[in-house]
């Protein structure tokens, strides 16, 4: 662990945990004054009613067809009193992008505009598109340009799912402005489709003394990028009302944050994760944890009339800055309390076990220290600093090989001192095994998955089969860590 050695820093005890700024030790002044730069901030009110999400509007009138038009835009926000409005990049003028509302089966086109100044192209992580129509860093959309996406949807598909930008440069920056929004897709006979439903989209962002969205510093690129201000749906600590029969469905849509929930008195119920709803409804819990990417779906269980959303804190074992060691409040709830309309250990659905497949698949997460470190004057590690397999990503090299229709068996494997939430394009996979510190441990229940945490030393073993030929990325979805090449190519024939 030779970073210990050189990365020293100190917390200001009187900053909130979600103000907690690193400070850099003497050996290092360079970086201390463009962190320290980025103080003090000015801060979105707080208190305001949680908003419900915009939802796209479908221009088509014919059944089973969804039409839609977004548009990628520099936008002015007022988002703070104390200065003039932000300068955002956001989908439709909206923080976050509009909800994308569709139904299992349906054929979807969707009409992107790119009035950017730089390209851009939209991911639809985790649906299980077309490798065309995926959004990839080898499908840019240039400035001015408008791009048609077209996928028809699995009969079988449900969940809460999301878009952004997905770039080969530019992605942490065009995240970090503003540009992702949520989508879901219900299916007519989902087990808990008659419950009312409230959504959380939860980013985070930060802002400069002057209102305005800063560049990366040297620590975002080497540890992720997290925004001071935490947001659910746009607002910062909003007021929610929320019951014990609503269906909460949450996004972390954090390019590095990890978001462990608490509702200190009351517990979740986890319903559903990336790819809908689990086969079980969980045992009851105190916190949950979405890792950058993730999705939940949750019910409360409580007694009281209020509760504060405690944002507690998580350790990722950052290399420039401590973790966090205080909890930060991030809204406040008005609970009704009524019947849970589910036991805990229900079953939800059926999902099928993926059978073992014979086509072995080996990501290993790694670091290069020695050139982490080389770059600190420039504020941009070089690319090659994050690596799968020995390699930095290339748009034009295939990595891994697999054939459509069969199973993958994948192993994914952290060598690496930081936590890093890997995804794989192209569909939801399931959790085999994990391995940590020696300790095997297997799912109690079945549940799809596209986005999985693992903690540095973690091996994780699943199953995944890709549904169609076409290359399809794999990597770290803290953005910055894919930016930086945390990536590779799969190539399914
Ligand atoms: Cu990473």
């Amino acid at each position: 662990m030779h970073r210990r050695r050189f990365l020293k820093y100190s917390l200001s005890a009187c900053l909130p945990a979600g103000l907690v700024r690193q400070t850099v030790s003497a050996a290092e002044p360079q970086h201390q004054a463009t962190d320290a730069a980025l103080l003090p901030e000015p801060r979105l009110p707080v208190g305001s009613a949680l908003p419900s999400l915009s939802v796209l509007k479908n221009e088509s009138s014919h059944a089973g067809e969804f039409q839609g038009t977004l548009i990628a835009r520099e936008c002015d926000i007022q988002l703070t009193r104390d200065t003039g409005p932000t300068r955002c990049q956001v989908y439709n003028n909206q923080l976050p992008g509009p909800l994308i509302e569709l139904e299992a089966g349906m054929k979807v086109t969707i009409t992107f505009i790119n009035q950017l100044k730089e390209a851009t192209t939209v991911h639809w992580h985790g649906l299980p598109v077309p490798s065309s129509q995926d959004g990839g860093p080898e499908d840019p959309i240039a400035p001015g340009e408008t791009r048609v996406y077209r996928f028809t949807l699995p009969e079988d598909i449900s969940g809460s799912y999301w878009y952004h930008p997905h770039p080969l440069t530019g992605a942490s920056a065009q995240i970090a402005k503003g540009l992702a929004g949520p989508i879901i897709i219900r299916h007519p006979d989902e087990a808990l489709k008659k419950l009312p439903e409230q959504h959380w989209v939860i980013s985070d962002l930060r802002l400069d003394s002057q209102g305005q969205i800063p560049e990366n510093t040297y620590s975002d690129w080497v540890d992720g990028r997290e925004g001071e201000q935490v947001l659910i749906n746009g607002k910062r600590q909003p007021r929610i009302h929320l019951t014990g029969q609503h269906r909460l469905r949450v996004w972390n849509l954090c390019s590095a944050r990890y978001l462990q929930l608490s509702l200190p008195g009351a517990q979740w119920l986890v319903v559903g994760s990336d790819g809908g709803l689990t086969e079980k409804v969980s045992q009851p819990q105190t916190s949950v944890l979405l890792a950058p990417g993730e999705r939940l779906e949750l019910l409360v269980q409580g007694e009281s009339q209020h509760y504060a959303l405690n944002l507690l804190p998580y350790n990722r074992h950052r290399m420039m800055s401590p973790p966090a060691e205080v909890a930060s409040v991030i809204a406040d709830i008005d609970f009704t309390p009524q019947s849970a309309p589910v036991k805990p250990g229900q079953e939800l659905r059926r999902i099928e076990a993926l059978p073992p497949g014979n086509n072995p698949l080996r990501a290993m997460m790694s670091e290069k220290m020695a050139d982490i470190m080389k770059n600190k004057a420039s504020g941009i590690p070089p690319k090659g600093a994050f690596l799968i397999n020995g390699k930095s990503f290339d748009v034009n090299r295939m990595d891994l090989h697999s054939i459509a229709e069969q199973v993958d068996n994948w192993q994914i494997i952290n060598a690496t001192t930081m936590d890093h939430p890997f995804h794989i394009h192209g569909g939801q996979f399931q959790v085999v095994q994990r391995s940590l510190r020696g300790v095997k441990s297997s799912p109690d229940y079945l549940i799809w998955k596209d986005t999985i945490n693992l903690q540095p030393g973690e091996v994780v073993m699943l199953r995944m089969r890709q549904t169609s030929p076409g290359m399809r990325m794999y990597h770290c979805h803290i953005i910055e860590h894919e930016e930086l090449g945390m990536m590779g190519n799969l190539m399914v024939s």
